[in-house]
C-alpha cells in the first residue's frame, strides 16, 4: 500500500475513533452529568388469583395490597385481584405461578403440600393452640424457612396471610363428637393429612377443588366440608349446610406467592415496596378474619345453621393417630418444634 493510501487510512481511522470518542462521552451536559436517557422505570401491572368470594379477606385484604403497591410505587406497579377461581383453583394457580402464567396467587397451606413436603407439618390437626402460636411459628424462622423452600419451585412466598381455624359443616346430623362424623362423606381439601384426619374418626374424606364445592354440597355428592367461619359465612354455605360443629382442627395459613423471577427483574426500590406491602396488608388480613370468626357467628345462626360447640381434646385425641402416621415423612424434631415454640 503506497504511503498517500496508508495516510488517507490513518487519518480517516483517527476521525472515526473521536467521531466514537464523542458519542460515548457526548451525552455529558454542560453540567458533566451524564445525560445518557437513562430507561424509565417500566409500569408494570400484576394479577393475582384466588378461589374465595368478593367479600372474603382474602379478596378485601388483597385490594389492601394493592392500594399499598400503588402508593408505594408512586403509581408504577398495579395489582389486578381477581376471586372466586376466575384464574383457576389453587393447584392451577400454584402451577401458573411456579411456570410464571400467573404473576401471583394468595392459597392455603394444603396445596402446596403436593409442591413442598415441608409444607405438611403445618396441615397437623390441632398443632396450633391459638393466632399467636401460629403467627410466632410462620412469622419467625421455621415459617420462614419453609417459605424459602418453595423458591427451589421457582415461587416466592411473600408471608402468611390467613385462612384460619377450620370447623366442621354437614347437612346431615348434629355432630358433637368424632364418632358422630363416622360414614359421613366430607369434602378435603387436595392433602393427604386432612384426609388421614377424617378417616381415622370413621369418616369418608372426598379431595375436592374449592370451586366445586357449593355445588357439591347443594347435589349432596358430599355431605359435608370443613372450613373457618369467613369463608362458611361468604361462600352461603350455610344455604347447603345444616349443622356447624367448632371444631377449629385445622389452622389453614395463607401464603401469598408470587412468580420469583418475575419479582428478581424488579429494581429493589420496587421489591422492597412489595414486601412491605405484603406485610402491612397481610396484618390487616389477619385482623379482619378475627374479627369475622367473631362477628359471623351470630349471622350463622341466623341463617339457620345449628351451631354445636364441641370438646377439643376429645377431637384431638380421636385425630392423634395422624401424627405417628406422617411422623417419618415430616420429622419429629419439626413435629416437636413447632407444637412446644416458645413465644
Ligand atoms: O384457601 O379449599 C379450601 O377449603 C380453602 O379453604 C380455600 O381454598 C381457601
Amino acid at each position: 500500500m503506497s504511503f498517500r493510501v496508508k495516510s488517507v487510512v490513518v487519518l480517516m481511522m483517527a476521525v472515526l475513533l473521536m467521531v466514537a470518542a464523542v458519542g460515548c462521552g457526548g451525552n455529558k451536559g454542560a453540567d458533566g452529568n451524564n445525560n445518557a436517557a437513562t430507561p424509565e422505570p417500566q409500569k408494570m401491572s400484576l394479577k393475582v388469583g384466588h378461589v374465595l368470594a368478593p367479600d372474603h379477606p382474602y379478596q378485601i385484604g388483597l385490594e389492601k395490597f394493592a392500594e399499598l403497591v400503588k402508593e408505594k410505587t408512586d403509581g408504577l406497579v398495579t395489582v389486578e385481584v381477581f376471586h372466586s377461581s376466575q384464574l383457576g383453583n389453587e393447584r392451577e394457580a400454584i402451577e401458573g405461578v411456579q411456570m410464571g402464567t400467573l404473576d401471583m396467587t394468595l392459597v392455603s397451606t394444603a396445596p402446596l403440600a403436593g409442591f413442598s413436603n415441608a409444607f405438611l407439618v403445618f396441615d397437623l390437626p390441632f398443632i396450633f393452640q391459638s393466632r399467636d402460636h401460629a403467627y410466632a411459628v410462620l412469622d419467625g424462622p421455621i415459617g420462614q424457612d419453609i417459605l424459602k423452600d418453595l423458591e427451589k419451585n421457582g415461587i416466592l412466598g411473600l408471608g402468611y396471610w390467613e385462612n384460619g381455624f377450620r370447623n366442621l359443616t354437614n347437612s346431615k346430623r348434629e355432630v358433637v363428637v368424632p364418632s358422630d362424623a363416622a360414614g359421613l362423606k366430607i369434602r378435603t381439601m387436595e392433602n393427604k393429612i386432612h384426609m388421614a384426619s377424617f378417616r381415622t374418626i370413621g369418616a369418608d374424606p372426598t379431595p375436592m377443588a374449592f370451586g366445586e364445592l357449593f355445588t357439591a354440597l347443594q347435589q349432596g355428592t358430599v355431605d359435608g366440608q370443613e372450613n373457618p367461619i369467613p369463608i362458611i359465612y361468604t361462600s352461603n354455605f350455610f344455604e347447603v349446610q345444616k349443622y356447624l360443629s367448632l371444631t377449629g382442627h385445622f389452622y389453614a395459613a395463607a401464603p401469598l406467592l408470587i412468580n420469583k423471577a418475575l419479582f428478581d427483574k424488579m429494581t429493589p426500590e420496587v421489591q422492597n415496596a412489595i414486601l412491605e406491602a405484603a406485610i402491612e396488608a397481610r396484618d390487616f388480613e389477619r385482623s379482619l378474619v378475627a374479627e369475622m370468626d367473631t362477628n359471623l357467628l351470630d349471622e350463622i345462626k341466623a341463617k339457620g345453621m345449628i351451631v354445636t360447640e364441641v370438646d377439643k381434646d376429645v377431637w384431638l385425641e380421636a385425630m392423634m393417630p395422624v401424627y405417628a402416621e406422617f411422623e417419618n415423612e415430616i420429622g419429629a424434631d419439626l413435629i416437636d418444634a413447632v407444637l412446644n415454640y416458645n413465644y
